[in-house]
């Protein structure tokens, strides 16, 4: 997304202009902006528009003007030479913002200090800062696990607590990011080495997650308890693994990340799991190009001090492809802005004769009988 932090400006080439004895102008080429996948648009006030999650996913979110008409296309049995032509149309840019989301196959979650950062550095080249405190990873950090058939992306979303939700910790912020992986880790630490109980651990998150949004849970989790080397005995893991398997019917895996013990077994599952959900999404990933941003057909007037100012893409299209120096074409488009209903909607908006009516950058005097 750096590229985007010094251009904010894109503009596709003009149309080339129309030329004698009937010729058309050329259309101007399509700007394509290449985005990561993972962006979401959204429109100059922040609300979403659409998501970009799949490679290969176009979207239109600016239309090229319309070209303008040729003087023969204006021959009727009233006009039989008309001597002037309509203007290409000039559009209006748009804002919007691009927001990065983050992808990830497989998302590491945990309290702090489990060692989630820890894994994530075992189990791909990522650098993450490992220390013995709370909050040590402030944002995500993503690696990619290379095997000989198969690589994915693995993430890990810190800052997890409890009152995430509600904006505890380092609140939501992440949370939304867990909702874009296919699996999650749930990494636990034995309780020699905190107060804190695995178990409760699993209870509190969980509930966190769902609070936040239920699809969450959606999501398959494989269970990891770490730090094992600092058992004595096997109770704590008999406790843990019984919880699991009445509760869950699930397995939990027992790895120690420092001494990279039991990545293994681990790895042989997430890639078991992580195969079955891809199968699954292949059938559903289709190439989408559409247009997202609906062109406006009302017309919409306000005050602007004692004037009335007109939006309204249709209204304002008019406008802007007359050539203002002919007259007969200044008369086509004040029919044509009475065809819309612009006359009367002013009426009705208590314009009178000799209001001023403001379209674009022009100014007009309102006259109801004969339009502007
Ligand atoms: N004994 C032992 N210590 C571990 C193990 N895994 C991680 N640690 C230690 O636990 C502490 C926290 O590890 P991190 O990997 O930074 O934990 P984290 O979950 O990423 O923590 P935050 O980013 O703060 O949420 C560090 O001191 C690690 O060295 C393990 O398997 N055994
Ligand atoms: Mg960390």
């Amino acid at each position: 997304m750096l590229d985007f932090a010094y251009l904010v400006h894109f503009k596709a080439e003009r149309g080339k202009h129309g030329k004698g004895a009937n010729k058309n102008g050329k259309n101007g080429k399509d700007l394509i902006i290449n985005v990561p996948v993972g962006t979401v648009i959204k429109d100059d006030k922040g609300s979403f528009v659409t998501d970009l999650n799949q490679d290969g996913i176009e979207v239109i979110i600016a239309n090229g003007g319309r070209s303008g008409k040729g003087n023969t296309s204006f021959v009727r049995s009233t006009l039989q030479a008309p001597s002037f032509a309509e203007k290409g149309e000039v559009v209006r840019g748009r804002w919007i913002e691009l927001e990065l989301r983050l992808i990830a196959d497989v998302g590491i979650v945990g309290f702090p200090n489990v060692g989630k950062s820890t894994l994530l550095s075992k189990l791909t080249s990522a650098k993450p800062k490992i220390a013995n405190y709370p909050f040590t990873t402030l944002y995500p950090k993503v690696g990619m696990k290379e095997e000989e058939d198969f690589s994915y992306i693995i993430a890990e979303i810190p800052g997890l607590i409890k009152g995430a939700h509600k904006g505890a910790g380092l609140g939501i912020k992440f949370l939304k990011h867990v909702l874009r992986t296919k699996i999650l880790i749930h990494v636990l630490e034995v309780s020699a080495s905190s107060q804190r109980d695995p178990i409760n651990d699993f209870i509190m998150l969980n509930n966190e997650m769902k609070s936040f949004n239920r699809e969450l849970l959606k999501k398959p989790q494989i269970i990891v308890l770490n730090k094992i080397d600092l058992l004595q005995d096997d109770e704590e893991i008999k406790r843990v693994k019984k919880f699991f398997s009445e509760k869950y019917k699930k397995k939990v895996h027992l790895i120690s990340a420092i001494f990279s013990e039991g990545l293994e077994k681990l790895c042989i599952d997430i890639k078991d799991i992580l195969r079955k959900t891809k199968k699954k999404e292949i059938k559903k990933t289709k190439i989408k190009k559409e247009y997202i941003f609906k062109e406006q057909k009302l017309i919409k007037i306000k005050k602007e001090g004692k004037a009335f100012r007109v939006i309204g893409d249709e209204v304002e299209r008019a406008v802007i492809m007359t050539d203002f120096n002919n007259p007969q074409a200044v008369s086509y488009m004040q029919r044509k802005l009475d065809k819309l209903g612009l006359n009367e909607k002013l009426l009705k908006y208590g314009a009178k004769e000799g209001d001023t009516v403001l379209i674009c950058d022009k100014n007009f005097e309102f006259i109801p009988e004969k339009g502007m």
